[in-house]
């Protein structure tokens, strides 16, 4: 193996001894140790078009970008094959898949023994968070997919300067990843390798490291966003008092000047990143609203008693399909150039398209399969979980304080999912614990975002069902006891954009109509707005929200997506019994007295 290569600024003994070891296990051709130039990217993209791995678009059109057509049998995150290996299985909890952390090593070591024959292993350094700053962490991930490496290039701070920051001494998250799929001498490689029999995204919360193998879709590859920055940072939050959550992060400017931030958790695939870019529609002039982040916060009390945020990411890894100059033109201006596209439809011309991008559907298309598509194909020419991968930097709408070390002060944070009935438009928690209790009773019918069936309501508390590094019951009591650290905490909303009408249609028209929503919620936070009482804690009136420029919408329109039904919710809030039953005794009581206040207001 070439140590030749190792950068001559990586004085960390434990990094260097864990690469060789790793290297030794997986047997790679060749080691790469990336430094994270733009001109590592350049030459990696190219090898990627050369390989087949990639096709490079038409450089008027989209310039410095690439589509990427994964297998058909990985286009998402595999929740079944995600595991929690901690010491007792008591601490992975009722959410997480567990298996005994040795027995499940000895498995590893024997899928990762030559997994990488034939290829390259790459070394990324990578820190979530701004270089150097207290709250930001440090990864190594070992991959030995291109395709990984490019997207780690575009999410994350990686190359040569993170070895600086670690030092001689500092602390690492090893993340070892591998396609699983190792080359015969002489084999032809296929377009994007992976393993068809086996797959395991495992986490080892006490070790705190990331062992990943036979997939390379996004969250199960990429190792910094869902396993680094949520599943272990989350217990690495908990020992350290604070918060790693799937949220996005938002800042709202009102006319007058005054700038409030607002932290989102919603499940995959729920709109974090159109929240996250709203356009304020007409009649809200003069205010303005920029993006820190778009799916992950890491959250933390400051001097100040308030909770600062930072978005541990430098890119957006979003969903493409619905994404146009409608729905999100920021986003659109975002991947004009510099980015990756997975598992959209390609255009003669060599551009992407993907449904809902324009309101006629190209006349003719490659679809994501690779085959050639027509409207009349009868099926989808872009895979609903089809991504794009963007640097945050060419967002237009991008926050000024977004890489601030010291994070924005959140002044509300929400919580919302799909539901296309019961769940009313917006509402406050009346407190904290009635707040916790909503985020932990959040519920969503599923996306495409994980393998699986779609369209059913799961519980997905705090949206963190899939990206929780522990107990569930253990991180609602955490959650809980931040009530008690003398802190001023942002007050909790709970948000529905998805409420159906009778026909089956979405009521609420959303988007940059969500404006109306946020600008009571931070007037609300501010102290400057009135709320009505009802069961589940203080509404807007009609009167309440900022109506201005929206035709067609009406009071009895307001009615039908806020009206609480009380019968619903009666039935509601014995589903949340029933999934409380399901935690098991580390189920905080605190969640169950509010459960019984709620189901008596209701009647
Ligand atoms: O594939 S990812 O986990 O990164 C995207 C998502 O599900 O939110
Ligand atoms: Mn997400």
């Amino acid at each position: 193996m070439d140590y030749a290569a190792a950068p001559s600024n990586l004085k960390n003994v434990k990094a260097r001894e864990w690469v060789r070891e790793m290297a030794a296990l997986c047997k790679p051709d060749s080691v790469h140790w990336c430094d994270g130039s733009q001109a590592e990217y350049d030459r990696l993209c190219d090898e990627m078009v050369k390989t087949g791995a990639a096709i490079r678009l038409n450089p008027e059109k989209r310039p410095d970008s690439f589509l990427v057509r994964s297998d058909p049998a990985d286009t998402a995150r595999v929740e079944n094959r995600t595991f929690i290996c901690s010491l007792k299985q008591s601490d992975a909890g009722p959410t997480n898949n567990w298996m005994d952390p040795a027995e499940m090593k000895a498995t590893l070591m024997r899928l990762f023994d030559g997994s990488m024959r034939g290829r390259t292993m790459y070394v990324i350094p990578f820190s979530m968070g701004p270089l150097g700053s207290s709250i930001s962490r440090i990864g190594i991930e070992l991959t030995d997919s291109l395709y990984v490496v490019a997207n780690m290039w575009i999410m994350t701070r990686m190359g040569k300067a993170v070895w600086d920051v670690l030092g001689e001494a500092g602390e690492f998250v090893p993340c070892l990843h591998s396609v699983g799929a190792p080359l015969a001498p002489g084999a032809q490689d296929v377009p994007w390798p992976c393993n068809a029999e086996n797959k395991y995204i495992v986490h080892f919360p006490e070790e705190r490291s990331i062992w990943s193998y036979g997939s390379g879709y996004g969250g199960n590859a990429l190792l910094g966003k869902k396993c680094f920055a949520l599943r272990i940072a989350s217990t690495m939050a908990r020992a350290e008092g604070w918060l790693a959550e799937h949220m996005m992060i938002v800042g709202v400017q009102s006319p007058d000047g005054r700038k409030s931030y607002v932290a989102g958790a919603f499940p995959s695939a729920c709109g974090k990143t159109n929240l996250a870019m709203l356009i304020p529609p007409a009649g809200f002039e003069g205010w303005k609203i920029t993006t820190v982040g778009d799916d992950i916060a890491w959250l933390k009390p400051d001097g100040d008693g308030r909770l600062h945020a930072i978005n541990p990411e430098t890119g957006y890894f979003g969903v493409a399909p619905g994404t146009s100059m409608q729905s999100n033109p920021s986003a659109m201006r975002t991947i004009a150039r510099n980015s990756i596209f997975t598992n959209v439809a390609q255009t003669p011309d060599g551009d992407v398209w993907w449904e809902g991008m324009t309101r006629e559907k190209p006349a003719e298309l490659i679809d994501w399969k690779g085959r050639p598509w027509t409207p009349s194909s009868g099926e989808l020419a872009a895979n609903p979980n089809g991504r794009f991968t963007t640097p945050a930097s060419q967002c237009p709408v991008i926050d000024p304080d977004w890489e601030n070390p010291a994070g924005v002060p959140i002044s509300a944070i929400l919580f919302g999912g799909r539901r296309s009935k019961t769940v009313p438009l917006v509402y406050q928690a009346r407190d904290w614990v009635s707040g916790v209790y909503l985020a932990a009773t959040l519920g969503s019918e599923t996306t495409a975002a994980a393998a699986g069936s779609i369209g059913k309501v799961r519980r997905d508390p705090f949206a963190m069902l899939p990206f929780c590094g522990y107990h569930i019951g253990d991180y609602i009591s955490y959650w809980l006891s931040f009530q008690s650290k003398g802190l001023q905490l942002p007050p909790i909303f709970g948000v529905n954009w998805f409420r159906k009408n009778a026909e089956g249609k979405f009521s609420w028209p959303g988007y940059g109509d969500n404006m109306r929503v946020l600008e009571w919620i931070v007037e609300r936070a501010n102290g400057q707005r009135d709320a009505a009482e009802n069961p589940l804690g203080f509404a807007p009136r009609y009167e309440d929200l900022n109506w201005n420029g929206l035709a067609g919408f009406r009071e009895a329109d307001f009615r039908e997506i806020t009206t609480i039904d009380r019968d619903a919710w009666k039935d509601e809030v014995r589903s949340h019994e029933e999934f409380f039953g399901t935690m098991g005794d580390k189920f905080p009581a605190e969640l169950e007295t509010e459960r019984k206040r709620l189901a008596d207001a209701l009647g």
